[in-house]
Order: C-alpha cells, then sequence, then structure tokens
C-alpha cells in the first residue's frame, strides 16, 4: 500500500492556515518555518485531517495551535513520545513534531536519541534559535561557547551539541538542516521528510531576533552553503557526518543523510500489520468493560 494512498483532494497552503494568529514576535524566524510547513503540507496533498501536529513548550512549540491539522500542545520536551504514541495508535496519520532546541535537545534529549534509534515515522521540525527565547532569553544547549545571555552573563562556558552529526549516529533515516530565511528551500525539506518512512529531522536556524543577537538572519545569510550545490551524496553516512561538522564561514544546510532501506517501527511491530490503524478497530471488549475501566481513571 502507498504511504499517503488516502489522499482525496488537492489542498493549498491557504488551506492549512489556522484561525489564530500566531503571536511572535514580528520577525522571527518561526513565521518562515509556519509559512513553509503550510507549503509542504498543501504539496503533499493529504487532507487537514490526516496531519496530527504536535508541540512541546517555547514558542516555536507554539506551532500546532497556528496550523490547521489535528494538533495536541504537550508538555516541555516530552513530545517524541506522544508522537510515538500517536503513530503507532494510527499510523495512517502524518506526524508531525514542532519544537526548539531547548524542548527537543536539552529537556527532551533523551527522547530525541530513542526515538531516532527506533525510526519512528515522524517528521520532526526543530526551529533551533540557538537560545530559550519564550524564557526571555538563557542559554541553550546549541548556544554557542563565549556567547553572552541572561544565564551566562559572563559568557557560556558549555560547549553545544550538534544535532545533525548526532542525529545521523542516533538512527534517524532521514536529516536535513535549512534556514527560515530560505522558505522554498525548507518546504522541500520538510515535504520530503514526510514523504520518506522513518524519523526525519529538518532542524532550521530559526532566529530569535529578540533575545540572540548572535546568530541574526544576516549571520545565517552570509554563511548558508547548500549541500545540493557542492555535490554531497546524501547516502554517504561518513561524508554526511563530516558535513555536519562543518562550522564556520560556511555553513552546510539541506540534506545531510538519508537511509532508505530501513523500514520504520510502525512496519516492523507484527501488531499493526494486519486490520489497519489500531484507532480504527474494535476494543475487543464489552461497553461494560469499556465503561468501568473509564471510571476506574476517572
Ligand atoms: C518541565 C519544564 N521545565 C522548564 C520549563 C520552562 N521553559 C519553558 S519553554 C523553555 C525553553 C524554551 O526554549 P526552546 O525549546 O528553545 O524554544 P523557543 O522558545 O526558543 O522557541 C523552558 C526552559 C517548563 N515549561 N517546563
Ligand atoms: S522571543 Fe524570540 S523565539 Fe520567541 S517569538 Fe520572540 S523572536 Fe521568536
Ligand atoms: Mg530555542
Amino acid at each position: 500500500m502507498a504511504k499517503h494512498e488516502s489522499i482525496k483532494a488537492v489542498p493549498t497552503a491557504k488551506d492549512f492556515r489556522g484561525s489564530v494568529s500566531p503571536d511572535w514576535c514580528p520577525g522571527c524566524g518561526d513565521f518562515g518555518v509556519l509559512r513553509a510547513l503550510e507549503m509542504a503540507c498543501a504539496k503533499l496533498g493529504r487532507e487537514n485531517h490526516d496531519y496530527l501536529t504536535i508541540g512541546g513548550i517555547g514558542c516555536s512549540s507554539n506551532l500546532p495551535g497556528y496550523i490547521n491539522t489535528y494538533g495536541m500542545h504537550t508538555l516541555h520536551g516530552r513530545t517524541l513520545p506522544i508522537a510515538t504514541g500517536a503513530k503507532l495508535g494510527n499510523h495512517d496519520l502524518t506526524v508531525i513534531v514542532t519544537g526548539g532546541d531547548g524542548d527537543g535537545y536539552g529537556i527532551g534529549g533523551n527522547h530525541f536519541v530513542h526515538t531516532m534509534r527506533r525510526n519512528v515515522d515522524l517528521l520532526y521540525v526543530v526551529m533551533n534559535n540557538q537560545i530559550y527565547g519564550l524564557t526571555i532569553g538563557q542559554a541553550s544547549p546549541t548556544s554557542r561557547m563565549g556567547m553572552k545571555t541572561k544565564s551566562t552573563p559572563f559568557g557560556n562556558v558549555e560547549a553545544p551539541l550538534n544535532p545533525v552529526a548526532m542525529a545521523i549516529i542516533a538512527g534517524a533515516t532521514y536529516v536535513a538542516r535549512g534556514f527560515s530565511g530560505d522558505t522554498r528551500h525548507i518546504t522541500e525539506l520538510m515535504y520530503q521528510g514526510m514523504e520518506h518512512k522513518g524519523f526525519a529531522l529538518v532542524d532550521i536556524f530559526s532566529p530569535c531576533i529578540t533575545f540572540n543577537k548572535d546568530n541574526t538572519f544576516p549571520f545565517f545569510k552570509q554563511r548558508v552553503k547548500k549541500l545540493e550545490e557542492i555535490g554531497h551524496d546524501p547516502s554517504d553516512m561518513q561524508a554526511a557526518i563530516e558535513q555536519g561538522m562543518v562550522w564556520g564561514d560556511e555553513i552546510p544546510v539541506g540534506l545531510f543523510y538519508q537511509d532508505t532501506s530501513r523500514a520504520p517501527l510502525d512496519e516492523l511491530e507484527p501488531v499493526l500489520g494486519e486490520g489497519g490503524p489500531i484507532a480504527h478497530r474494535e476494543l475487543g471488549i464489552t461497553k461494560e468493560q469499556g465503561d468501568a475501566i473509564i471510571k476506574r481513571m476517572m
């Protein structure tokens, strides 16, 4: 069965625009990510109810409230286990997780590693602004050494983690990076990430114009270099890690790594093999038994 067999109509990006306007600071990089995600969903061609968008806590994690799909606003750092449960509960859904560098690489770091190891079929979009935006400007796991923030007034003494290299090593089967100033490029990266069967990370430089005065739009505009233009082969794991380690006057963006040989978790789980998504199956218990369980849990 084709991955997206339930396609019925061809929606436009406008169909994915939510009814609530984002309360992000005017000029925040997250606006570009939201617009690109709307376009990527339209390009994939599924209907609104075929998508579930899940966020944690943070400016970036508020995105599910602004896009017209099913959505969940969950706990700080806990999006990935919730997304895993949702995907296994209804593996016909296109599951998208959105969040920040603090949410995903800090408090949620353990889940990040294990969700990639399991190759859960979802798109994970991290708006990496190298700062805690919502809590007004503390250092995050991707803040550079020496960076002055509210929590590091004398300069950050911790080394940043490298999400791209980490994702490749941990078992993600689609690893990409983009810049929110290039909406067309990130639309394509996110679209391909949803098409991919398995865990797809799209780490996006999404400047926090209010609290990060180092990693700004001009900073990235001057440095980003598309991997497509330098002839990188995304099936070459070693080359992908090497490119992932590059950080300087040029910073690579694009598709670093893709492995299409590994099946995603939902295809390997025997219980899901026959009978369609669990969410659509009969419960196999009587109404009385169901009522008793609900009563006990209330
Ligand atoms: C368990 C828990 N710890 C801490 C917080 C406080 N908190 C809320 S958002 C956040 C960090 C947000 O940073 P990031 O994920 O990078 O998102 P951004 O706002 O930068 O988009 C923190 C520490 C919380 N809400 N819950
Ligand atoms: S604080 Fe930073 S990340 Fe949050 S909305 Fe404002 S610019 Fe964006
Ligand atoms: Mg952040």
